[in-house]
């Protein structure tokens, strides 16, 4: 929104630069010698822009009063048990109610309050309020994305959109696994659901891949909302590096490769800055 009234404002200085150097005809009455129709289209123009740029600039301050969820953890759910979810994001404190989804769902809200911010991290982009949530999805909802909206006295806020999937579309992740002695084995085309809960915690994965297999494997974060700035890397089965990638998807990490040989693959998921803590949330998924 802040945008677009910028773009309002260029552009009725931009009229106003032209109007002056070419001398044919200036906002609001100032040339002598426009047609007067021309100069009423001119007003026109002139205060439909104004009220455009006041529309913007009320919306702009309304934005400030209504929560804004900047991510919700875990990243993805399950459909038809209950599900614990945390709102990170702006004025999440003074929520009184949540919406889940088209359906008329209603969270629980269980707590809501502060919180915090680690070093070095804008308040204004990852947020200093959280709420915490209970609800249960219908067993029927259907796999995708699904809205929450959280509601104070001022308003709603923007839908954040969180990844539903049925329970064997999804692996939880489970620590400890931050050693290739202790990886966690996962499945291909199911989706890991992790955290780095804690500053250096590295997540190590273990796969069974077969020689020229060519596998894609991605870990998303940023992209939707969390803290974490996630750092990916694969292994092969004797602790030698394959790959390792940083930010080519986004801030997020994204690979393709193509398997030397068969046997054990480690993948290891860390946070780029080697930061951690409860938001610091990630999907993993290895597909072929
Ligand atoms: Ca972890
Ligand atoms: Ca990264």
């Amino acid at each position: 929104m802040r945008k677009f009234r910028r773009q309002l404002t260029e552009l009725l200085s931009g009229f106003r630069r032209v109007s002056e150097k070419s001398g044919d005809c200036v906002l609001m009455g100032q040339g002598a010698h426009v047609p007067r129709s021309g100069r009423r289209v001119v007003a026109c123009l002139a205060v439909c822009l104004s009220l455009a740029a006041s529309f913007c600039s009320a919306q702009d301050a309304k934005a400030d009063r209504v929560p804004k969820i900047v991510v919700a953890i875990p990243l993805a759910i399950e459909t038809g048990v209950p599900i614990k979810l945390t709102l990170r994001g702006h004025l999440l404190d003074q929520v009184t109610e949540v919406k889940v989804g088209a359906a008329d769902l209603k969270a629980e809200i269980v707590s809501k309050g502060k919180a915090a911010v680690p070093p070095n991290y804008d308040a204004k982009r990852v947020g200093e309020t959280q709420a915490e949530l209970k609800f249960t999805l219908p067993a029927e909802t259907p796999s995708g994305r699904l809205s929450l909206i959280a509601v104070n006295a001022e308003g709603a806020s923007v839908p954040y959109e969180i990844i539903v999937a049925k329970a064997d579309e999804l692996i939880q992740e489970k620590e400890p696994n931050d050693g290739f002695k202790t990886a966690q084995l996962i499945s291909m085309s199911k989706t890991v659901v992790g955290t780095i809960h804690d500053q250096r915690n590295v997540d190590v994965f273990e796969i069974k891949g077969e020689a020229g297999q060519k596998l894609t494997i991605s870990v998303v974060a940023q992209q939707v909302g969390s803290l974490m700035d996630p750092f990916l890397t694969l292994y092969d089965g004797g602790g030698q590096v394959v790959v390792g990638v940083d930010d080519n998807d986004g801030r997020d990490a994204k690979l393709e490769v193509t398997l030397a040989k068969s046997g054990l693959y480690y993948i290891t998921v860390q946070d780029a800055n080697d930061a951690g803590g409860p938001h610091f949330a990630y999907l993993l998924k290895v597909t072929q």
